[in-house]
């Protein structure tokens, strides 16, 4: 692909940031405070702004609900874009209540699961009033023990349940439905999957999309070729990015599997049709930084984007009617070993930005403003990462 090309793709590549990746987090064992770390959504979304200013690429916030509940969701609506981005995916949080310990909409009992439905009801309201389009469902149910629950009868409380969220749409408005094979359940979890999420966004209708979190499949699971089947249905709906060692650790995307994150966007850069597409983060920052950290989790992906742009396809296309096993790989290594950072330096030059977002962060004393306005706030519980 020509320059010129690639850098118009690259220019239109617009990455979600999340609020929770602002505030402090931490692991089940403890919470560091981190200094100037935002306390509220105000912040957070000052914090998710100035990403936006540094990046370029950034222009929209996810929120959780109710971890970012407001009374007056109209003022944080400006406060929002007076920071020149907008509100994105609205996420509602079916597991933070006593009510859910057995599950949210695969409850048991009728009654959690119309609290379920009702929260769900609620984060649309909160999404129409936030002019966002987008609600990211999540669900945290599952159980621990063989036996603990009927698989087929919490299978069909699923399909209700979301049939219920799905009616409840209104047309502009697309639902992405989250897969996890495990955790916080261990022997079930009833949305393991990108096949039972495919299954269920298939009945649901067109406004129903899988929603692929990198973090989020067992160990060698084969995420591009998931992403290049769901394209082909016309089921992928977007983008949790993040990256993990061992479980869904949540690291910053493209440290621990660069090639991987690679071979995902390159699915991407191919794909007929890849407008639309949510491509959000979904991090949390235990050890280090927040907004310096974020930003190196969207340049990776700028990254990832720009090497996967720069394959051949000709070649590779040649190489793998020929059989050519080795050519083909090889022509995939040869755009992941190319040093794409003065490419994306013009890119962000030709924006008005400085070359290297986090060295701006570092060298612009944000950090420091931050911590003379906000101090360290000692955390008083960790989110409930899950
Ligand atoms: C889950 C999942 C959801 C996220 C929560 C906090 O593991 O990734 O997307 O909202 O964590
Ligand atoms: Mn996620
Ligand atoms: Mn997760």
């Amino acid at each position: 692909m020509r320059e010129d090309v690639v850098l118009e793709k690259l220019a239109v590549l617009a990455i979600e940031t999340p609020s929770w990746g602002y505030g402090n987090s931490g692991t089940r064992f403890h919470v560091y405070p981190w200094p100037g770390a935002a306390r509220t959504v105000w912040e957070r979304i000052d914090d998710a702004a100035l990403v936006h200013r540094l990046t370029g690429c950034c222009p929209s916030v996810a929120l959780h609900i109710p971890w970012d509940r407001v009374e007056d969701w109209t003022a944080l609506r400006t406060h929002t874009e007076e920071r020149g981005i907008r509100i994105g995916a609205i996420n509602p949080n079916l597991f933070g209540e006593d009510e859910y310990r057995l599950g949210s909409l695969c409850h048991p009992e009728a009654r959690v699961r119309e609290r379920a439905l009702d929260h769900c009801r609620e984060c649309i309201e909160i999404a129409q009033a936030l002019g966002s389009t987008l609600v990211s469902l999540w669900l945290a149910d599952g159980t621990n023990y063989p036996g603990q629950d009927d698989l087929r009868d919490r299978h069909a409380r699923l399909v209700s349940g979301l049939e219920q969220v799905y009616e409840l749409l209104p047309p502009d408005m697309r639902l992405l439905v989250e897969y996890k094979f495990f955790e916080p359940s261990f022997y079930s979890m009833d949305l393991p999957d990108w096949g039972t999420a495919a299954l269920l966004c298939r009945r649901l209708g067109p406004q129903a999309q899988v929603l692929v979190d990198t973090g989020h499949h067992p160990q060698g699971t084969n995420i591009a070729q998931i992403v290049a089947r769901l394209l082909y249905e016309g089921l992928l709906g977007g983008f949790h990015f993040n990256d993990r060692k061992y479980a869904d650790d949540d690291l910053i995307a493209g440290s621990m599997h660069p090639f991987e994150l690679f071979t995902i966007m390159h699915e991407i850069a191919r794909a007929p049709k890849s407008e639309g597409l949510a491509f959000m983060i979904d991090q949390s920052y235990n050890v280090e930084g927040k907004i310096d950290a974020m930003i190196q989790s969207v340049v990776n992906i700028q990254t990832a984007y720009a090497k996967a742009l720069l394959i051949d396809g000709t070649r590779l296309a040649d190489a793998q009617a020929e059989g050519d096993v080795l050519e083909a790989h090889r022509v995939l290594v040869a755009a992941f070993e190319t040093d794409v950072r003065p490419l994306l330096a013009r890119l962000r030059e030709s924006l008005g930005l400085e070359p290297d977002p986090v060295a701006a962060f570092r060298a612009g004393g944000f950090a420091e403003q931050r911590i003379r306005e906000r101090g360290t706030v000692q955390a008083e519980s960790a989110y409930e990462r899950t």
